[in-house]
């Protein structure tokens, strides 16, 4: 669905509200050029309690150490930030919704360089429904080893959430979608197994739970980390600095994807591989994932921002 279609019409854009259509930036601002730009991707909860954001400090955090290597200066604190997306939900009366902030490198001049080009600083929120498909979180999806590999992370931070990093995600997932795949897996320079085009994934086998670990050119995921504590939390052994071969795929008992958009979500089949349908770790994990971001347990509350 296109944002045309969406009921929203206001941005956060460089400290004001503006109207959706006049969110614009140069044609020949740095960040298009050469993806300078740093962002994150948020959601917002339908809770009792009425919308509830999702970790934002980490979200926040994520946002600034992103942006350190590359001397983005972000001319705002995360309160500031929050109050304006909080502010963009209320005004725009959404209940739920994702969120997602950019920073990037603006107009002045061009050349690799950005030597004086601003920073842009915007906000925009809208409704986006399940990431991989109607039925993804319930049927699981077919993903495809990805012919491409990710960035070696001493090639480029993979740990930082770049613009310019997101060809690699869309080189993958297209090629996927090409050979009729819903996603794809991502393999590391070594060949392990790193992280989907937007997600993170987990594997469990024999009743433990393993992921790839910081070293295997993965974007240390927000869901990731709450389903980290939360399978731990359920008593699960979780192995969160895993090296994954890619054979390890295929002798899975169930493997999944977490990300903001993604949230928990089964994967089926692995090529010509069957995993089978949502196995009963994942649907624990899951279930308990949702319990928690729609309020429906008082735990983790401290995760929560409420509008
Ligand atoms: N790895 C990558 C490469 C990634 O882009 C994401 C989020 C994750 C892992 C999971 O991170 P987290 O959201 O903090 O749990 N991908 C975002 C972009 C999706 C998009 O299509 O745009 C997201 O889920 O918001």
């Amino acid at each position: 669905m296109g944002f045309d279609e969406m009921d929203v019409d206001t941005i956060w854009k460089d400290g004001e509200f503006v109207d959706w259509e006049d969110a614009q930036v140069h044609v020949l601002s740095h960040g298009l050029h050469y993806g300078s730009g740093v962002f994150e991707g948020i959601r917002c909860y339908d809770t009792e309690e009425g919308p509830a954001i999702f970790r934002w400090d980490e979200h926040a955090d994520r946002l600034y150490q992103s942006a350190k290597p590359y001397e983005l200066e972000i001319d705002y604190e995360s309160e500031e930030l929050e109050e304006a997306t909080a502010e963009l939900i209320r005004r725009q009366g959404l209940e739920e919704c994702y969120i997602r902030p950019i920073a990037f490198f603006g107009y002045d001049s061009l050349g690799v360089s950005p030597k004086d080009c601003p920073t842009v600083v915007a906000i925009a929120v809208w409704p986006w429904g399940t990431y991989l498909g109607e039925d993804a979180l319930e049927n699981g999806v077919e993903v495809k080893v990805s012919s491409w590999r990710k960035h070696a992370s001493s090639q480029i931070p993979t740990n930082a959430k770049t613009t310019g990093l997101y060809v690699n995600s869309m080189l993958a997932g297209e090629e996927a979608r090409r050979h009729g795949y819903v996603e794809a897996i991502v393999l590391n320079k070594e060949g392990n197994v790193a992280e989907g085009p937007g997600e993170n994934l987990f594997l469990v086998r024999d009743g433990e739970i393993y992921t790839p670990g910081l070293a295997e050119s993965i974007l240390d995921g927000i869901t990731r980390q709450s389903v980290i504590t939360i399978a731990r939390d359920l008593g699960y052994t979780v192995h969160d600095q895993a090296t994954i071969s890619r054979g390890e795929l295929n002798t899975a008992d169930e493997l999944f994807f977490t990300g903001t958009a993604a949230e928990v979500t089964p994967i089926k089949r692995v090529d010509n591989v069957t995993i089978g349908e949502r196995g009963p770790i994942t649907e624990e994990i899951q279930s308990r994932f949702f319990d928690v971001v729609e309020r429906r347990t008082d735990e983790y509350d401290d995760w929560f921002t409420y509008v």
